[in-house]
């Protein structure tokens, strides 16, 4: 994983690399001020930019790779959540969420792959009706991965096709269900209502459904993405984030910044446009390959 996660890091490593460069001298103000500039520019918001400023003043660690494994360290403890995912329901309903194109209904055919990997029947939901092309391409990946979907009419109403699903996933004794959904913004009261309509349906079909409530943030999009965990968490709260495009301009420190100040745990990762470019996400070996 480690090999993957760090191919994908490329501009994210340049960014954080000039940081063990610091660490060979002494730690004054300058290289303070200089560290707080490159956690910025990393995403990792002010929250955890003090955070961390503050780790670096209290310990006065002896050598340069100390340090890095200092930071390391402090990182892994801030991205160790414990995870709300509760696996053991049959079937098990998972609503992707997020705004438009941060890679829901490809994180959604990758998560349908690896559960598949692990030996689950999983059906798909194509619960995002606006637009016809969108019921089509996960109806591709179905078709790709052998499972089924469930479509709705375009313009149809979404909760209705969750509905649907969830009951032919139990008629058919299916273990898995992801619940693709339309993307919406997440200041758009009405369409956050949608997503209330559509987990509370799901609860009509089988109780306690969702399961689990993931939302899909497009890591190059920085701060921004920490916007919209905020917003969809106070909604509707979340069990996890699936993090994508880790393989494009991102610079990672985001997970950081929405672990701290949520407490959300970061579930997945996406590195590339492939189902098999999608990872469990590991803290240990996240913060080793930020701190590099
Ligand atoms: N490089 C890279 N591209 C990704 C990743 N995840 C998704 N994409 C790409 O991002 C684009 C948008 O992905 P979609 O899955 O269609 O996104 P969406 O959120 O479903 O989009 P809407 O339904 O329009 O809101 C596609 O071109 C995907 O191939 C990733 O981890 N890395
Ligand atoms: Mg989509």
């Amino acid at each position: 994983m480690l090999q993957l996660l760090r191919s994908g890091y490329k501009r994210m490593r340049s960014v954080l690399s000039k940081i063990g460069n610091l660490f060979s001298g002494p730690i004054d103000a300058k290289t303070l001020e200089t560290l707080e500039a490159l956690l910025y520019e990393a995403d990792l918001g002010s929250g955890c930019v003090h955070m961390f400023l503050d780790f670096v003043r209290k310990h006065k660690k002896a050598t340069q790779a100390e340090w890095i494994e200092g930071l390391q360290a402090y990182a892994e403890t801030i991205l160790t959540k414990p995870k709300t995912e509760n696996k053991t329901n049959t079937p098990h309903i998972t609503l992707i969420v997020g705004v438009n194109g941060s890679g829901k209904t490809t994180s959604a055919a990758k998560l349908a792959n690896h559960l598949m990997q692990e030996g689950h029947s999983v059906l798909l939901a194509a619960a995002d009706t606006f637009r016809a092309a969108a019921v089509n391409q996960l109806s591709l990946w179905a078709d790709k991965l052998g499972i089924p979907c469930v479509k709705g009419s375009p313009g149809g109403d979404p909760a209705a096709v969750a509905f649907d699903a969830l009951q032919a996933a139990k008629a058919r004794g299916i273990h898995h269900v992801i619940i693709d959904t339309a993307g919406r913004l997440h200041n758009k009261t009405d369409l956050m209502h949608e997503l209330l309509k559509m987990r509370t349906v799901s609860a009509k079909a089988i109780p306690g459904a969702p399961h689990d409530i993931l939302l899909v943030l497009d890591a190059t999009t920085g701060q921004n993405a920490l916007d919209q965990a905020k917003a969809f968490h106070s909604f509707t709260p979340l069990t996890g984030i699936i993090l994508t495009k880790l393989d494009g301009s991102a610079k990672g420190g985001i997970a950081l910044a929405i672990t701290h100040e949520l407490g959300v745990p970061i579930s997945w990762v996406g590195v590339g446009e492939k189902t098999e470019d999608f990872l469990p996400f590991n803290a240990k070996e996240y913060a080793h390959a930020l701190f590099t």
